[in-house]
């Protein structure tokens, strides 16, 4: 493979990540994106504290309803939060 752009570095760290914490079924379960969120998103997304919460953020990104996160779902997230921060960039 030749040289990866900026861009496309940062794509594959987000898989990478992504497989960190879904293991070798490629998908997240409820445990597996707090702990995600919590580690690897914290300075853009506030801490998962409740299971309230966490439940909440879960049926949201759980697009097929089959209690897991795969890496599609999870790109959801991804875009959601870069796309606010990327809005919030905009106001400082
Ligand atoms: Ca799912």
């Amino acid at each position: 493979m030749s040289e990866l752009t900026e861009l496309e570095s940062c794509m594959v760290q987000i898989i990478k990540i992504f497989h960190s914490y879904s293991g070798v079924h490629c998908k997240l379960r409820k445990k597996d994106l707090k702990e995600l969120i919590n580690s690897q998103m914290s300075t853009f997304v506030k801490q998962i504290q409740d299971t309230k919460t966490l439940d909440l953020i879960f049926k949201d990104l759980d697009a097929n309803h089959d209690s897991e996160i795969d890496f599609s779902e999870f790109s959801a997230l991804i875009a959601m939060v870069t796309s606010a921060c990327h809005a919030s960039f905009h106001e400082c």
